[in-house]
This record gives structure tokens, C-alpha cells and sequence, in this order.
């Protein structure tokens, strides 16, 4: 379906949607190879920040583009971009071993119950979802015919051969596939739960803490964007996941209550674009690459800058994982390596008050 012209002027009205736009996954229309293979079209990424370029190039011979510049005080290279104040650019701050194990703590841990994920409002609390997705098992409705049901919101999982799904699909109950499921997986929270549909935290929900070894990364990296003397109190943490295709639409992270304060947003799996807009979305955002192990920093006036993420990339050619990808599988089988190759892991930490 084609938008009407008054949607789509209104759609590019600013400079932020513009931008978001332009790096949105689109595929070709009239390709005679669309039957067979839909085919991405090409986007011209040569306006791209490229922190890994920058660094390189900063380590080789001490230049940098107009308009960066890197932080005083920091141990290894942190860039900032001067019209944005606030934002800090950490390239590589993860090595792979720590990216594999936050990757399997995503996948395994933090979904766990009773943290809460964007599948808790339609199937209630799930455990066990990316085991579940290894072992092929399928998530059940209670049947509501059956004698012993006492709740329909009921959901458990079962082999996919066993005579309970054959029973349930014979009645009309409803089923889903683990590994659906996962691939539908988009947020979770750990730490104080955000409540997505209040958009505020809620501290009477019960939730798993921050593990220390996140905290403490965390804390290590926010060093350069505190105000002197304090040290970063990791309260809560969103962790979103990514597939072919999804995206993070421009929006401010305006709900905790102190903004000198940064959040720490480290980013897992194939490699996305970021959009740093400013305080209005009609600024022209800043564009850049986001690999596997990098670390951002927005505090102050950043926090006020609108940031979104329009693309990730999943074919091989561009996700940039081949080193994570071989590192997660010698560690721990294929399973984990065969998620992350076409999907991206954001964890975001953020002291709340
Ligand atoms: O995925 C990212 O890198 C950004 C995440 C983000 O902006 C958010 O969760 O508010």
C-alpha cells in the first residue's frame, strides 16, 4: 500500500522522521528477483559517524573529524560530538567476552519472571523462554473446557509432540511457538520495572536486581559523564531486542528524575544506525554506526536530545559480528550464535532517581 501524499508530507515534516526514513530498511519494488529474494535497497550511508574509523585513525595519527572530539580524563578513547553536550561515544568499551556473557544473561536471565517482558500482557509472566525455544516446546492455553481449568490466561509450555497440544489444538485453545516467541521478544526490564503503558516506574513491582558485574560495568563507564565526586547508582534497566526489520522511533528517555545523571546504553549483536537528533526532532540528527561492545553515554543536555535507532543489519556482510558470532559458539554451542546473528541486544541502565 502506497501512503496517501498528505501522510507522507506529514511523515517527513521534520528532520528527525527525514533521517529515519532515509536509513529505514526498504526493499525493492519491481525487482525481477522479488519473487525469489526480496532485496534490500540501497542506502547511502556515507554521511555516517564511524566511532571504529574515528578510532582507529585517532590512534594512528591523532586526528579527528570537525565537529569530535575526545573527552579529557578517560582512560582509553571517549568521543564527543561538540554540539551535542553530553553525549559520549565509548568504541569497543566490551570486550567479546563480555558481550557473549551480557548476551546470554538477555536471553536467559533477564526475562526471567519476575521481570517483566512486552509478552507478560498478553501471556502472563513466562519462564524459561529461550530454553524453551532450544527444546522446541510450544506455549498452551489452559483449556477453558476442561474440568481442572481455573484460569484461561493460563499458558505453560509443552513438548511439541505431546498429547496436551494434540488435545488443546483439537479444541480450538490457543498455541505459540517458543522460538515465535523469542523472535518476538522486544523489551525487558530489570531492576525497578518501567511500566510501558503509565510510562513511569512502578517500585511496588517485584523484579530481579541488576546483577553487580552490570552495575559495576556500568558504573565504570558512566565515570566520565557524572558530576564530580558522585558515583552512578545503576537503579533499572531496559534491555530491547532487535530482528530484521525492527526499529526504536525517535523519543527522549524523560522519566527518571535526575537527567545530570547518564544513561549507560551498550550495544550487543549486528551492528545498527543511531540517530542523535536535538532538543526539537526539526535539528538534522547525527547518524552513526553502533557495533557489538560499544557503549553510549547521554547525560545533561543529551538527555534532551530525541535519539532513535531506524536500522539494524543482519546480513552478514554488514552486521559486523563474525568475531562474536565464532566466540559464542566455541563458549556455548550454536544456540546463542544462531540468535545473534541476525538480531541486536541494547541494554540500557539508568539511576532513577
Ligand atoms: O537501542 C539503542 O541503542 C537505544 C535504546 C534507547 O534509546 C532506549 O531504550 O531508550
Amino acid at each position: 500500500m502506497y501512503e496517501s501524499a498528505k501522510v507522507s508530507d506529514d511523515a517527513d515534516r521534520t528532520a528527525f522522521r527525514r533521517a529515519e526514513k532515509q536509513y529505514k530498511l526498504y526493499y525493492e519494488q519491481d525487482s525481477k528477483f522479488y519473487r525469489k529474494k526480496k532485496l534490500p535497497k540501497p542506502v547511502d550511508l556515507s554521511a555516517l559517524l564511524d566511532f571504529n574509523q574515528i578510532l582507529h585513525d585517532f590512534n594512528e595519527n591523532g586526528v579527528l573529524p570537525d565537529g569530535i572530539r575526545a573527552a579529557a580524563g578517560a582512560d582509553s578513547p571517549v568521543f564527543c560530538i561538540e554540539n551535542r553536550p553530553g553525549f559520549y561515544f565509548i568504541p569497543g568499551a566490551l570486550s567479546l567476552k563480555e558481550q557473549c556473557k551480557w548476551i546470554k544473561e538477555s536471553l536467559t536471565n533477564f526475562p526471567q519472571p519476575p521481570n517483566r517482558t512486552n509478552h507478560n500482557a498478553i501471556y502472563g509472566p513466562i519462564a524459561d523462554l529461550f530454553d524453551s525455544a532450544k527444546a522446541n516446546k510450544v506455549l498452551v492455553q489452559e483449556d477453558p473446557t476442561s474440568e481442572t481449568c481455573i484460569d484461561t490466561n493460563k499458558w505453560k509450555f509443552c513438548d511439541d509432540d505431546e498429547e496436551d497440544v494434540a488435545k488443546a489444538k483439537r479444541r480450538g485453545c490457543k498455541s505459540v511457538s517458543a522460538s515465535v516467541l523469542l523472535r518476538k521478544l522486544r523489551w525487558s526490564t530489570l531492576g525497578l520495572q518501567f511500566d510501558w503503558s503509565k510510562r513511569n516506574y512502578d517500585v511496588s513491582l517485584p523484579h530481579n536486581d541488576i546483577p553487580d558485574a552490570l552495575c559495576k560495568l556500568a558504573k565504570t563507564h558512566a565515570a566520565i559523564a557524572m558530576p564530580d565526586g558522585e558515583e552512578f547508582r545503576p537503579e533499572g534497566a531496559i534491555v530491547n531486542y532487535f530482528g530484521l526489520g525492527d526499529t526504536l522511533g525517535g523519543h527522549l528517555d524523560d522519566m527518571e528524575a535526575d537527567w545530570s545523571k547518564p544513561i549507560v546504553s551498550i550495544s550487543l549483536g549486528c551492528k545498527a544506525i543511531f540517530l542523535l537528533g536535538g532538543k526539537s526532532k526539526d535539528d538534522p540528527p547525527h547518524a552513526m554506526y553502533l557495533r557489538s561492545g560499544d557503549v553510549v553515554l547521554m547525560a545533561g543536555e543529551a538527555r534532551e536530545c530525541y535519539h532513535g535507532v531506524p536500522r539494524i543489519f543482519t546480513d552478514e556482510e554488514n552486521a559486523d559480528i563474525g568475531a562474536l558470532e565464532l566466540e559464542l559458539s566455541l563458549e556455548s554451542g550454536d544456540s546463542f550464535a544462531e540468535y545473534i546473528k541476525t538480531s541486536r541486544i541494547n541494554i540500557n541502565i539508568r539511576q532513577v532517581f
